[in-house]
């Protein structure tokens, strides 16, 4: 344990160091693409989709919906079985018989849930529905897999479906949905890039997607979520219909979203550093840190004041150290996984009635008087994740470049993020595509560009696109 890690500048490997160290992420389970989540891990994963769950839990309702789905269900909607037959894992047999009908594992679940919901929906009363899932869901990647980044087994796929009367209401749950994904992103402090995905790479089977870019420390980008607007398409397909009031019979209108564990690849990779996880006080799974500074014949006082300290802050995770080592070697260790408020104490503070503070995130160390720590705390986690939101968009700026010209944007694209314009034409994307992926035209950036520019293929009147190399 005592070994450095990778500098951040080493990303890939300072990156697959820092999973396994600060026991985020088993790798050496024996299956390509599939992981073990370490309990240190999972407590992230706990605290990251409580936000999540809370944010969805404003207007959905919780369901479960099976991990096998039918071939005959799965095959039904023509672009979707397109966009996923090279990604589905088939369950053939059941012990050892052949099965009648191949049961996929899902990758999704709008063939698992669409045919439930012609089911369900009979008149305009029942509409809409609006229900989310958070499951494991299964993706054949062919592309380099990559722990929490590019999965076989998704362990954490947060799924919302939604069923409207008209297309104007699904419109507005798209709006309404890219609200939530930017509330959620905001309190993990991290920036995205928020696009309209380009025709050849929407969601198979929907009208249009609207994609979350995270920007890595490399420069490449990971898209941490999607939001969709399946139009009539899936209702089609799946007979959903519903009584209008005039008693009149009309398709359903549905969207989708959805967001996996690439969310806590994205918040370990932006805000870490060359010490490890630096995460906001809100998900840390350990909060609150306390370090009883030892001297002979003074221990006993130390570390009675040092339980008092956590007793008093006991609506936080914090967690005294109590161990053997030496303070040095605890800062490291507290350093190394993220424990976002580190309160110190010794003899001299117990005598003076203070603590020593400091913040993960910065290396200024502080005196507090040892009464006013409590009622600090949400002020210091709301100034850390602002501080740490800040510092997110200052180095997402310093990876994203305005390219007006095409060598300018070849030579870029690769090392960061290029924004550049582009027509409406099919052959101008398709020469953008070339060079890098086209994430589609920006709809909200954490920077200030102008909208509209000359087309960087044509020379014809352009919007703002977003063009990179992704994860
Ligand atoms: C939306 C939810 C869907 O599947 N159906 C229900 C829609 N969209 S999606 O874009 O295909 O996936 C949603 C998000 O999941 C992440 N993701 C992955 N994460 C880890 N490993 C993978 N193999 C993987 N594939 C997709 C992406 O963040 C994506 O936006």
């Amino acid at each position: 344990m005592s070994e450095k890690l990778p500098p951040k500048e080493e990303f890939s490997e300072w990156y697959h160091e820092l999973i396994q160290r600060a026991e985020i992420m088993d790798v050496r389970y024996p299956v390509k693409g599939l992981y073990v989540w370490y309990p240190f891990g999972f407590k992230i994963r706990r605290s990251v989709y409580s936000i999540l769950r809370e944010i969805m839990d404003r207007e959905h309702e919780e369901v479960y919906f099976p991990a096998l789905i039918p071939e005959t269900e799965l095959g039904k909607e023509g672009e979707h079985i397109k966009g996923f037959e090279d990604e589905v894992y088939w369950v053939t047999h059941g012990g050892k018989d052949e099965l009648d009908v191949k049961l996929a594992l899902r990758p999704t679940s709008e063939t698992a849930m669409y045919p439930m919901f012609k089911l369900w929906i009979r008149s305009h009363a029942d509409l809409p529905l609006k229900v989310y899932q958070i499951v494991n869901t299964f993706r054949y990647e062919t592309k380099h897999t990559r722990p929490l980044i590019r999965l076989r087994e998704i362990t954490s796929f947060k799924e919302a479906h939604t069923v409207h009367s008209t297309f104007e209401e699904a419109e507005e749950q798209v709006k309404k949905a890219v609200g939530y994904y930017k509330e959620f992103y905001e309190r993990l402090a991290i920036p995205c890039i928020i696009c309209k995905r380009p025709e050849w790479d929407k969601f198979p089977g929907a009208v249009y997607t609207i994609a979350f870019d995270a920007v890595m420390p490399d420069g490449r980008t990971l898209q941490v979520g999607t939001v969709h607007n399946l139009g009539d398409n899936f209702a089609k397909t799946f007979e959903i219909t519903y009584e209008t009031v005039n008693g009149e019979h009309s398709f359903a209108y549905q969207t989708c979203y959805g967001i996996s564990e690439r969310c806590i690849a994205a918040l370990i990779s932006i805000h870490g550093d060359d010490l490890g996880l630096v995460l906001p006080f809100e998900v840390s799974p350990v909060q609150i840190v306390v370090i009883p500074v030892l001297y002979k014949g003074k221990e006993e006082e130390v570390l009675r004041v040092c339980r008092e300290i956590s007793e008093e802050l006991k609506r936080y995770r914090v967690f005294v150290d109590e161990g053997e080592e030496r303070p040095g070697a605890k800062y490291y260790k507290w350093e190394l996984k993220g424990a976002a408020i580190r309160i110190e104490v010794g003899p001299r503070e117990v005598e003076e009635n203070t603590v020593v503070v400091s913040f993960r995130d910065e290396r200024r160390k502080f005196k507090v008087k040892r009464d006013e720590i409590s009622s600090k705390i949400e002020e210091w986690a709301k100034e850390m994740r602002k501080r740490m939101y800040t510092k997110a968009v200052e180095e997402m700026a310093k990876r994203i470049k305005m390219c007006k010209d095409l060598e300018k944007l070849v030579e870029w694209v690769g090392k960061g993020v290029a924004l550049t314009y582009l027509c409406r034409s099919e052959r101008c994307g398709e020469e953008l595509d070339k060079v890098g992926s086209v994430l589609g035209e920006v709809l909200e950036i954490p920077l200030s560009v102008e909208s509209k520019g000359k087309c960087v293929i044509c020379g014809e009147e352009g919007r703002l696109v977003a063009v990179a190399k992704t994860y």
